[in-house]
């Protein structure tokens, strides 16, 4: 073991066996230490440059260290980063204004981390169906789909499908109904059980692998919701803030949820910010001290979270992802290589699927795909996501084709 003192350079071999020695293991990151960012590019300890391809899951889409949040978050962390929501902060309602009329609902409830919102919306789903809609006692139901991902709480991974995310955490959380994804006459039939709250839907699926469903469903789905007085919820904590060429991704088929999950991009990566955001009749349902977090809501958070969402508005980040997507996409598809089964997504939220062949994975791609100064991450054993920050401009997307060409190239 190297000893260590102020002087020593260390290098990524031995920040992974830092981690490897002190750290819990429950990821497998690809081989890489990053210790620097700026805009769409990122930069390892030993120097080497690279573009980044996932964003953090979304959760940078307004670049690295963006110097307006940058600059927001500095000023604010001089001032004032904590009271507690034991006492009023000036930053809070001025966040909340911004918010609420950025996406047009009445009110926000600010949380912290992605899984916090989720289950935010869900517990106000539950004091909905009880207060407003006369649900018996314990008895409310929601109806999430099947291969969501929602975070990693109890709740969040009781209604998950994959093994690696559930496996030996029961018993579960009880109350809601699974239904396959994109299949409409499920929802029907879920949806004739009298004692459904509400429906929790991500408009995209990410981590099932960049899954988009048939044009029309989120509208069908709202429709079906609203028919049977039924909450459509929708999980846009990766989906939203700009990221598929929309503020969220149900403007898309001009859906208005009834509660709108955010999290991620809306600190432009920079701390953990999420919000949920629904109109008066329901969020009223929750009342003092029936629910809150020690940092939801600080004035650091609130600071960062405006200069983020105004970020989005200024840069026409929308606009920008919506244009480079299509463009992205067409280029995907025509780089001729056996490996790639399909290309899909919407903005800048992409996948490619590649062809199992001799047994290459999506993990072995990305692995060459560092090589060749792009990182990115697979998603099951042959999806590769490619979501970049959406400050990048056509001319880093073409030199990204090229990489991406060139890498698939070496598999064939
Ligand atoms: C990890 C995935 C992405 C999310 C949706 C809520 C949350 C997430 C739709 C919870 C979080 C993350 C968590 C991250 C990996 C990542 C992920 F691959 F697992 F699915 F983005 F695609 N709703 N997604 O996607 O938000 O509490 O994490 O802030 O390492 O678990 P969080």
């Amino acid at each position: 073991m190297k000893i260590y003192t102020k002087m020593t350079k260390l290098s990524s071999k031995d920040y992974i066996a830092l981690e490897d020695r002190y750290g819990a293991h429950n990821y497998h990151p690809l081989p890489v230490v990053l210790e620097k960012g700026k805009g769409i590019y990122v930069w390892d300890v030993e120097g080497n440059k690279y573009m980044d391809f996932l964003s953090a899951y979304s959760a940078v889409n307004q670049g690295h260290c963006h110097p307006e949040i940058t600059k927001a978050m500095i000023h604010q962390a001089k001032k004032l980063t904590l009271t507690s929501r034991a006492f009023y902060n000036s930053e809070l309602g001025l966040f909340e204004k911004h918010i609420t009329q950025y996406f047009g609902f009445d009110k926000v409830l600010a949380m912290n981390s992605g899984v916090e919102a989720v289950e935010t919306a869900l517990k106000l789903c539950r004091k909905w169906a009880y207060l407003v809609k006369k649900i018996e006692q314990n008895n409310a139901k929601i109806i999430v789909c099947e291969n969501n991902f929602h975070g990693r709480t109890i709740t969040a991974v009781s209604i998950s499908s994959d093994p690696d995310s559930f496996g030996d955490y029961g018993p579960f959380t009880q109350g809601f109904i699974k239904i396959p994804y994109n299949d409409i006459n499920a929802l029907k039939i879920a949806l004739e059980d009298s004692t459904v709250a509400g429906f929790l839907v991500e408009p995209i699926q990410g981590e099932a692998g960049v899954i988009v469903p048939n044009e029309g469903y989120l509208k069908e789905a709202l429709s079906l919701c609203k028919s049977r007085n039924v909450l459509f919820i929708a999980d846009e904590v990766q989906t939203g803030l700009a990221r598929t060429g929309r503020k969220i991704c149900c403007d898309h088929e001009d859906v208005r949820p009834d509660i709108l999950i955010l999290g991620k991009a809306l600190s432009g990566g920079t701390m953990p910010v999420s919000a949920v955001l629904a109109d008066d009749d329901i969020m009223l349902c929750i009342k003092p001290g029936e629910h809150g977090s020690t940092f939801g809501g600080n004035p650091l958070a609130c600071k960062v979270a405006t200069a983020a969402l105004q970020v989005i508005e200024n840069e026409k980040l929308a606009e920008n992802a919506e244009e480079l997507g299509l463009f992205f996409r067409e280029e995907l598809l025509k780089i001729n290589s056996e490996m790639i089964e399909a290309v899909r997504g919407k903005g800048l939220l992409n996948a490619i699927v590649i062809k199992p062949k001799n047994g290459i994975e999506a993990w072995d791609v990305c692995e060459e795909l560092k090589r060749n100064g792009i990182l990115a991450k697979p998603t099951h054993q042959h999806i590769i996501r490619l979501a970049p920050p959406l400050v990048i401009n056509k001319k880093e997307i073409e030199k990204a084709i090229k990489i991406i060409r060139t890498t698939l190239n070496k598999f064939q």
